[in-house]
């Protein structure tokens, strides 16, 4: 009795199996897929990696995966697809580690991309690698320096003087986005502010909708509405941009021409106002400075902010902290009253006009101050709802005026109103919208990056580099040491330089480009990755563009991913792109924890190491495994056990194909089609644990059979199952293919079609309710959806009179029971 001792374990030898299949579609080659405007097509793109010394981790193997099923089961189903890889090459990390051991990152990030490209063919995912990219390649960045004289050349690229974020270990300029808590992102250090010449672009001229040449242009807002992606990546969008609208005000100055003009989103309250705060940086503070009757004391104030980061400034925990200009006061333009000024750093002089109202009884920050330096609060706002307690604290929501003169028992946001159309009667004030978000703060100072293609004449001034003489290579002769200037300033070969202008000694611009300018169009690059003429022909990126599914890691929901849009923008507006956003779909991946319930680190020893789990249990394994932990876009932990489960349901398809014939079962066939059904509808909505768990299903259904000895399924119905297994494990999938006699791989196949008849489910009588009253009875399967119950009631007859004319308010639906519609 063979089969009652047959062990899960070794049913298959996935090493000899998954070389020996990797090797032959690597020799078969990517089906070649062109631009054919006839052919549907599906884009599938995964964010590449930056390719570091450490491989290939399980969260690559995770949205890897996720894509690759994609685009295996898109091309089954007849699209043309476009699925790439490439790799992220420039960046700091190998700079660093130059830095450290002398090694050139050229070196370094090529052994890196190798061993990736290993790790990433040893899981068989299909990715066509004749269009891979590596952004530290002159062929790549010469583009990225092409567009970055696009936006020069339409004044989208400018230098200006900046207080910018510095990190004194990295010798470096970092973006807001990579100063967390205060300490530089990478290394931890705390960063300090510092004034530096730094190159800039202009993505704040893109945030609203725009029309050029005739053309509608949808800015960064409002392209958030028509795309699918996670709500919580949209809001995260929103929140960064940070659009609030308000008016500024003027206070005038006591036996003074100046005025001071702040910014509210909360003119309601002006009532409310007790004092003035200016940043420390606001102009009328140096102005004052020998004014005011405790200069000392504000002289050594605004040396101690100097240190602080914006974020540190602003974090609500800190202690607030700021000084009184002593003689300066103003006067409220409601009621005429003298209110003192003070400066305190968590104003910031880079948002709004650097000045705010401050009004203690309805906001936090100016509340903590007041109490801080014993300042009147006064409440003129009151809830409307009575019953809220608001006696000690702040009230910082909205509600109705009290103790506003003329503007009392107004709502909010009636208040505002009425007293903006005042104030801009009286030339007080005007409607102001402003946004958090600033320009892109693009240069650095390390070398790993692409060089800015601009020359510095003596006579000329600056000089875009021209087109033709891209791309301005990165030189080899530098020393990689920070000295807080570019390493490029000390490359002779680099330095020498004529102006193309009026050929005389120039200087090239020695800062290099942020990483993140590299990855805002390689998803461009994949549709013509060799063309040396243009950055893509034309055509083929009509043809391809938008990305039709994206994914990658939440922790992109803003810099990466709001970049990316802002250049698609850019490149559209100047005609060399058809579309306004580069990624319909996005998708991310759940963080994978340790088995610990632990981030995955090496100093917490909890990390999986792909390249022993692909020795061990096979690629399809850590494939399954990987989307059968839960829902894609959940975090979940590590379970080693998980992995072993998963090669035990492999070695019951590799059973399959032995000694194979036999005949449909109708119970197993019903759940065959079911099965077809169901997989497809979940590969479709990256539901791809549940598509799994009906696999397993399946399998173990066909398995039963098998230990009594009979095949439930025919040959003709054992190839379908095949077929739906193989975008989960190629390999396997492949394998048994050719042993049941097939010589064409697999993978040439296309995607089988369900028998409607057979996935017909029970018949139920759904309950249609109208405000709860029972009004009728239909009989619909048990599985049907909201959608198409509505769909099947909304012209019923016997409805009619229940609503017509009728607005409806909303629908309860509980599905196998009931559909209730409330109408007002
Ligand atoms: C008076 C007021 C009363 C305010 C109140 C709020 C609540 P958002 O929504 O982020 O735009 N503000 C203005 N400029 C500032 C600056 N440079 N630094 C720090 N704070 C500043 O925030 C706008 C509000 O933030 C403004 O409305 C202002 O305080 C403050 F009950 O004015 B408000
Ligand atoms: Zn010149």
């Amino acid at each position: 009795m063979r089969l009652l001792v047959w062990k899960y374990k070794d049913m298959y030898d996935h090493k000899e199996i998954e070389g020996k299949w990797q090797s032959r579609w690597r020799k078969a080659g990517e089906k070649t897929v062109s631009a054919d405007p006839s052919l549907p097509k599906r884009y599938i793109l995964d964010m590449f990696p930056y390719p570091s010394g450490a491989g290939l981790h399980a969260g690559h193997v995770e949205s890897y995966t996720a894509t690759d099923i994609y685009a295996r089961y898109s091309r089954a189903k007849g699209f043309n697809v476009l699925y790439p890889q490439g790799f992220d090459a420039f960046g700091l990390p190998a700079e660093n580690y130059a830095i450290k051991t002398g090694v050139h990152p050229a070196e370094t990030t090529n052994q890196a991309i190798a061993n990736f490209t290993r790790q990433i063919n040893s899981l068989g995912f299909s990715y066509d690698w004749q269009r891979t990219v590596n952004t530290s390649s002159p062929e790549y960045y010469r583009w990225t320096q092409w567009i970055f004289l696009l936006l020069y050349k339409n004044g989208l690229a400018y230098k200006k003087k900046a207080k910018v974020n510095w990190c004194s270990s990295c010798q470096t300029v970092l973006a807001n986005e990579q100063v967390v808590d205060g300490v530089c992102e990478r290394c931890s250090q705390l960063v300090v502010q510092k004034d530096l010449e730094q190159w800039f672009f202009k993505i704040t001229d893109f945030i609203e909708d725009q029309e050029f040449s005739g053309r509608q242009l949808k800015g960064l807002l409002s392209g958030l509405d028509n795309i699918d992606w996670p709500e919580s990546t949209k809001a995260a969008q929103r929140h960064w941009i940070g659009k609030s609208e308000g008016a500024e005000i003027d206070f005038s100055v006591s036996g003074q021409e100046d005025k001071i003009r702040v910014f509210t989103t909360r003119l309601d309250t002006i009532f409310g106002c007790t004092y003035l705060v200016l940043a420390p940086e606001h102009p009328l503070v140096e102005k004052w400075q020998t004014n005011v009757s405790n200069q000392t004391e504000v002289a050594s104030y605004l040396l101690s902010t100097r240190q602080k980061t914006d974020l540190q400034r602003t974090d609500l925990n800190k202690d607030k902290s700021g000084v009184r200009l002593e003689g300066i006061k103003v006067s409220h333009p409601f009621t005429g009253q003298d209110l003192p000024v003070y400066i305190a750093d968590y104003v910031l002089s880079s948002y709004g006009t650097g000045a705010v109202m401050a009004v203690p009884a309805h906001d936090e920050r100016d509340f903590e101050f007041a109490k801080k330096y014993n300042l009147p609060i006064k409440k003129v706002i009151r809830p409307l709802k009575d019953d809220q307690n608001i006696e000690d604290s702040v009230f910082t929501d909205e509600g109705l005026l009290k103790d506003s003169e003329i503007y009392d028992g107004l709502s909010s946001s009636e208040a505002r109103q009425a007293m903006i159309d005042f104030l801009e009667k009286i030339s007080s004030g005007q409607r102001r919208i402003n946004y958090r978000l600033r320009d892109w703060l693009v240069s650095r100072q390390r070398y790993w990056g692409a060089p800015i293609p601009i020359i510095y004449c003596p006579k000329c001034g600056s000089v875009p580099v021209p087109e033709k003489d891209l791309p301005v290579l990165l030189p080899t002769d530098v020393d990689f040491r920070p000295t807080g200037e570019s390493p490029l300033k000390y490359s002779a070969d680099f330095q020498k330089v004529i102006c193309p202008q009026c050929g005389q000694a120039a200087k090239r611009e020695s800062d290099t480009m942020d990483t993140f300018v590299c990855s805002s169009w390689y998803y461009l690059r994949y549709t013509d990755s060799h063309n040396d003429e243009v950055l893509a022909d034309r055509t083929k990126l009509d043809y391809w563009l938008p990305v039709d599914v994206y994914v990658g890691g939440a922790e992109h929901s803003v810099m990466h991913l709001l970049y990316a849009r802002f250049f698609t923008k850019v490149l559209e507006k100047y005609g060399h792109l058809s579309c306004n956003e580069p990624f319909l779909k996005l998708r991310h991946q759940g963080i994978i924890l340790g088995e610990d319930g632990n981030k995955m680190s090496k100093s917490k020893g909890n990390v999986v190491n792909p390249d022993n789990l692909v020795e061990q249990y096979g690629a399809d394994s850590l494939r399954i495994y990987e989307m059968f932990m839960g829902p894609l876009e959940d975090m979940k932990p590590w379970n080693s056990q998980g992995i072993v489960g998963v090669r035990r349901f492999l070695d019951k398809v590799a059973l399959l194909a032995d000694d194979f014939n036999g005949q449909d079962d109708d119970k197993v066939l019903i759940l065959l089609h079911k099965t077809i059904k169901k997989v497809g509808e979940d590969i479709e909505n990256f539901r791809y644990n549940t598509a799994i768990s009906s696999l397993m299903i399946m399998a173990n259904a066909l398995y039963s059979g098998r230990q009594e000895n009979k095949w439930p399924l025919s040959l003709a119905s054992l190839e379908n199952f095949l077929l739906i297994l193989a975008p989960f494990a190629p390999h396997l999938s492949e394998e048994v293919w050719a042993k049941t006699g097939h010589e064409n791989s697999i993978f040439t196949y296309s995607w089988p079609v369900f028998d409607p008849e057979m996935v017909k489910d029970e018949i139920i009588k759904l309950v249609v309710q109208v405000n709860g009253k029972i009004r009728a009875l239909i009989d619909v399967p048990v599985i049907i959806s909201e959608e198409e119950a509505w769909s099947l009631v909304e012209n019923l007859d016997s409805l009619k009179k229940w609503l017509e004319g009728k607005e409806i308010m909303r629908k309860v639906f509980v599905p196998g029971r009931l559909l209730n519609i409330i109408v007002k």
